[in-house]
């Protein structure tokens, strides 16, 4: 084989593995629609025994190609008094075990009617599947400028089952759910009264996702074996 060619082999198989783990993530970054997401209002009546897993029919969703984080993005007007939730295509959805140890990131704003209405108390991500809903603590209060979230899909106590007074999943539970996940959702609609969530930058990526520093050295180190090989065949052939 030639010098060169063992660098062009070299630079191909790193670049190769690096695509290989861009690829785990699924995104929607809105570049030029809203990417099949859409709203759904989560019927909570009563309000004390709200149903985070119901599947209503969806409501569609703004798109814009200005203003986002950058560019474009998703964004709905409160649709009524209870609880909506951006709702993900079904990319998102389905055998999603890989990204238990790993994480969804998203960007919201949120813009209220009236700037003195209070924060819901409304699961900031809901995860229904194999029978199970999942739902994560009120954790996230977005102001009216962008702010950026990573969530945790691991078992633990900011996670409950079914509402948030349920019991925390397991970590089989968690996983059964990504298994066979029928629904991703992200609370759009943040304050009590009328407001205007948006969302831009969703990325579900794997546990394996970031890569440990013995992995990235075994890259540069198959780059450097390569490059190694071409310089003694240079001189070789010099
Ligand atoms: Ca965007
Ligand atoms: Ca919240
Ligand atoms: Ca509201």
């Amino acid at each position: 084989m030639y010098p060169r060619t063992w660098v062009i082999l070299a630079a191909s198989v790193s670049t190769l593995l690096l695509l290989g783990v861009a690829h785990a993530s699924v995104v929607s970054r809105f570049d030029s629609n809203a990417d099949g997401w859409d709203v759904v209002v989560l019927v909570a009546e009563p309000e004390s025994n709200p149903n985070y897993g119901a599947f209503p029919t969806p409501l569609s969703v703004n798109y814009s190609s200005l203003n986002g984080n950058p560019d474009g993005h998703i964004w709905k007007y409160d649709p009524g008094p209870h609880a909506f939730y951006f709702d993900a295509p079904s990319k998102f959805l389905g055998n999603q075990l890989a990204t238990y140890g790993g994480s969804l990131s998203f960007d919201l704003r949120d813009v209220p009617d009236d700037p003195n209405k209070a924060y819901t108390t409304a699961p900031d991500v809901v995860l229904v599947g194999a029978g199970l809903t999942i739902v994560l603590d009120d954790v996230i209060q977005p102001g009216t400028s962008w702010s950026s979230y990573a969530v945790s899909f691991v078992a633990g106590s900011s996670w409950h089952k079914g509402t948030l007074s349920g019991a925390s999943p397991t970590a089989s539970e968690f996983q059964s759910v990504l298994a066979d996940l029928d629904a991703l959702r992200i609370l759009g609609d943040q304050r009590s009264d009328y407001d205007t969530g948006y969302l831009d930058n969703v990325v579900l990526s794997n546990a394996s996702e970031v890569p440990e520093p013995s992995t990235l050295l075994l890259w540069s180190g198959l780059g450097a074996i390569g490059l190694i090989v071409a310089s003694r065949r240079k001189r070789r052939a010099a």
